[in-house]
């Protein structure tokens, strides 16, 4: 028996161990809902529909820059990643692809094509890595990649990103996701200006590779590996990039990837409104960008730009198609049971939103009644949209209680006698 085939009964057993309390609980909701004019079922089948891509180094444990602590049963190839994905989407029903990150996944196409169909995924925007140096590679990334000042570094990193695309084009990925650890550590070590004007001009070389339905994500981030300025610091920044590259360019919001106490929703909005908002990726954080579990802090963060996204929808916001993607660090958990968690919190901060009267909270942005403004959307975000999730997910024959029934399973002690613990491995955070 393998792996995933232990999780068929222990999720038949398990919603039959849920179903009486959560029909109970999902009859109680709806009662709620309709006092307020809300149709259960209409949230149900939206959620029903929402997913969030897995990155593939997302279900290996993570670490930081002291130590990193494996757990057992660890992937130990990208087809072992493949493998832990499908978990994660059979207990969810929640994420049906996957984001491969080259040169760490890299391997025959065709092998990884025919190895996502038998597990039923599909995969997600490719990520480049030029902020590490790959074993071999002639020209060094210490300096930087793409804004490099040496030309034939930039050609290098420019190529990988090339590459990407064409690995992506053979697996039926539609976008390229890139992130570069380019900056300074020291006052006047660059130029600010031609650093910039280098990243851009080599960016412009990567979109000419870009196929005619594909979109490129630039990811911001404030500071690391540079400490003292990253070239691609701020959404003004990534803006700015957006606009130079054209109308395939996006801007990616990482959630982890700002000053503490920015006013991400905000951020959001405005990237909506100018239509360049390109996706997500998600995660929680306390101090910095930290990698933690989805809305495993700030919860009511993440509804607010939820509740963003949700507006956007209804309003039929111009070019508004966002790419959802978990991008954190499991340094203590098992990685399968933070991401279930993660991909659920997603879908809790979208049915939240969903339930926000936005007839009322207009009338109440018109007449300035700030109080009852917030109370608006407070009252959405304090529903417990559990009975929704579980219940979607039960229909769909997937795990009213994935953590439990992943636990049932035994799946992790049965990847533990397969999978013999490697050595080293790939790095978890980005
Ligand atoms: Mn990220």
């Amino acid at each position: 028996m393998s792996g995933l085939d232990t999780l068929t009964e222990a999720i038949a057993s398990e919603n039959e161990r849920h179903a009486s309390a959560l029909r109970s609980d999902f009859e109680a909701l709806g009662i709620q809902l309709e006092r307020r004019g809300i149709d259960i079922e209409d949230i149900v089948a939206k959620v029903s529909h929402y997913d969030v891509a897995i990155p593939s180094w997302g279900v290996g444990t993570g670490g930081t820059r002291f130590a990193r602590f494996p757990g057992p049963g660890e992937p130990r190839d990208i087809f072992d990643k493949l493998e832990d994905c499908a978990v994660i989407q059979t207990l969810t029903g929640a994420t049906p692809r996957v984001s491969l990150h080259i040169p760490w996944d890299k391997a025959d196409p065709k092998a990884l094509r025919h190895k996502a169909d038998a597990l039923g995924l599909g995969f997600d925007a490719m990520n480049s890595n030029s902020f590490s140096d790959a074993p071999g590679q002639t020209h060094s990334y210490k300096f930087g990649s793409l804004s490099h000042a040496d030309a034939a570094t930039r050609a290098q990193a420019v190529e990988h990103n090339v590459e990407c695309i064409e690995i992506g084009k053979a697996l039926g990925s539609k976008a390229l996701t890139v992130w570069i650890g380019d900056g300074s550590n020291f006052p006047g070590q660059t130029n600010f200006t031609t650093q910039f004007e280098r990243y851009l001009s080599s960016m412009k070389e990567i979109v000419k590779a870009l196929p005619p339905d594909w979109r490129i994500f630039t990811e911001h981030k404030m500071y690391e590996p540079a400490f003292y300025s990253t070239v691609v610091q701020d959404w003004g920044t990534n803006y700015m990039i957006a606009q130079e590259l054209g109308p395939q360019a996006y801007c990616l919001v990482d959630l982890g990837h700002h000053a503490p106490n920015v006013n991400i929703e905000m951020i959001v909005a405005r990237l909506i409104q100018s239509g360049k908002l390109g996706g997500f990726h998600f995660n929680d954080s306390k101090y910095g960008d930290d990698d933690l579990d989805t809305g495993s802090i700030d919860p009511y963060r993440l509804f607010l730009v939820f509740n963003e996204l949700v507006d956007a929808e209804a309003r039929g916001a111009r070019g508004f198609s966002p790419a959802h993607m978990l991008d954190q660090s499991h340094n203590v958990t098992d990685p399968i049971e933070s991401l279930m968690q993660s991909a659920m919190e997603v879908q809790r901060a979208y049915a939240q939103a969903l339930l926000v009267d936005r007839v009322a909270l207009t009338a109440y942005q018109d007449d300035n009644d700030a109080l009852m403004a917030a109370q608006t959307l407070k009252q959405a975000f304090r529903t417990d949209v559990e009975p929704i999730l579980a219940m979607a997910r039960m229909r769909k024959g997937n795990a009213a209680d994935p953590v439990s029934t992943y636990r049932a399973s035994g799946y992790r002690q049965h990847v533990a006698a397969q999978r013999p613990a490697v050595a080293g491995g790939s790095g978890g955070i980005i």
